[in-house]
């Protein structure tokens, strides 16, 4: 088998990669090792910011989003019981959207079976070679049967824990942060409790209050690190949401409880993020805690770098775009950690704080929602930095 360039990983980097390509009539192969249905209806990111968005409609697969999408102008940051409105429209004249992840990844693999080029579902053993040669290769296994990719570069799209970035390991640093708390979050059929997210700090711990759709609900709320979901039975988790969510706003809308899971947070980034002709895109580069909702959004701004480049060194014979790469990126990804590590310190409770550190804490959301210079902060980022080109 040959090609340009082959992807591993069918998540939002690897089909909007393999998408952005196809545009620019460079042929790949993407390789997936979960099947179609599941990688359609994995529960992950919910926010998109409005540039990624752009990107999904101007190439041509954003109509269900366009008609489906939550358009969100602010949100609401809770604290000692009050409500406070982050402003995006009157601070940085933008907004936000509520379009889940798995929306994003079916429009993307219906465009890419519509134009016909190969993706492969529920492959194995996938194992890359020759990355610092001129044709490096990519070896999997499809229906009982092994090949081998020949091709020009490879795009490690396969998340934290795909084979990528360890296949590269010996030539990269990593960086990593750990937090003492997980998220656990729940999915209801109980329209959202207000119109935009709430984030909340409270001494109990912090929730947020998202959705899917006008009847459909996502929550989640700070847990310790090794909890385990069989100790969390719906109504305690009720019970917990009221406690936290409790004060200024609506009353907390409830449901029935379709899902539940608990998911650990971590910052992590990997330099440089490419090695030979191997470049790492996505959570197989980095990873953000999911306070800020930036996981989504730097895969796919990270694609969208490295699809310029692809098309510059084939278009123009140029590799200089190539070849700084990790370096366009992680200027970018390091602001995005900062504020994803900023929003999830300002809001989380931390064990070990003491009772100045907490007061501190408080004073800390009270200077970012009562000053316009705080909230601006929030906003400028929250709705997504510029790309390097803008
Ligand atoms: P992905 O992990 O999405 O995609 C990688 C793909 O590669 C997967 O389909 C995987 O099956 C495949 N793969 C792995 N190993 C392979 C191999 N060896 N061969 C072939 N294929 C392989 N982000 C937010 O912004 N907001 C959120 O609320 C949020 N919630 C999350 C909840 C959970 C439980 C998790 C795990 C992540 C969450 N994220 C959230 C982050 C998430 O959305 C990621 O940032 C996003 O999926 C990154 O996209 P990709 O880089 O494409 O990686
Ligand atoms: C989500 O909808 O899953 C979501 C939204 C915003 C966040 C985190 C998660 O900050």
């Amino acid at each position: 088998m040959r090609t340009k360039v082959a992807i591993i990983g069918a998540g939002p980097a690897g089909l909007v990669l393999a998408h952005l390509l196809h545009l620019e009539g460079i042929d790949t192969i993407v390789l997936e090792n979960r099947s179609r249905p599941y990688i359609e209806h994995r529960l992950r990111a919910g926010l998109l910011e409005q540039g990624s968005a752009d990107v999904l409609i101007e190439t041509g697969v954003g109509e269900r989003l366009l008609k489906e999408r939550m358009l969100h102008q602010g949100v609401f940051v809770k604290f000692r019981g009050e409500m406070h409105r982050i402003d995006f429209q009157d601070l940085v004249g933008k907004s936000v959207m509520i379009y889940p992840q798995q929306e994003v990844v079916k429009d993307l693999v219906a465009a890419r079976l519509g134009y016909d080029e190969p993706l492969y579902f529920e492959v194995a053993d996938v194992a890359v070679s020759d990355l610092t040669g001129p044709t490096p290769k990519v070896a999997f296994t499809a229906d009982g049967r092994t090949q081998v990719i020949d091709c020009d570069f490879i795009a490690g799209c396969d998340g934290f824990y795909g084979i990528s970035r360890p296949s590269i390991a010996a030539h990269v640093r990593t960086f990593e942060r750990e937090y003492p708390f997980a998220w656990l979050g729940i999915l209801a059929e109980a329209h959202p409790t207000e119109d935009e997210l709430v984030y909340t700090h409270h001494e109990r711990g912090f929730a947020l209050l998202t959705m899917r759709t006008p009847t459909l609900s996502r929550l989640y709320l700070q847990c310790p690190r090794e909890d385990d979901i069989a100790h969390w039975p719906d109504d305690r988790i009720w019970e917990e949401f009221r406690l936290r969510c409790a004060g200024q706003g609506k009353k907390l809308s409830e449901g029935p409880i379709t899902q539940k899971g608990i998911t650990d947070m971590r910052s992590f980034v990997t330099e440089p993020m490419q090695y030979g002709r191997l470049f790492l895109a996505g959570d197989a580069a980095h990873i953000v805690p999911p306070t800020a909702a930036k996981g989504m959004n730097l895969a796919i701004a990270d694609v969208r770098v490295l699809a310029r480049a692809f098309t510059a060194f084939y278009k123009s014979g140029r590799s200089d775009l190539l070849e700084s790469y990790s370096r366009t990126c992680l200027r970018r990804i390091w602001k995005i950690q900062r504020f994803s590590w900023w929003v999830t310190q300002l809001l989380h409770r931390f064990a070990d704080d003491n009772e100045f550190d907490q007061r501190r804490q408080l004073a800390d959301i009270d200077y970012v929602t009562s000053s316009r210079a705080g909230r601006m902060t929030w906003a400028e980022n929250y709705v997504g930095l510029p790309m390097e080109w803008e």
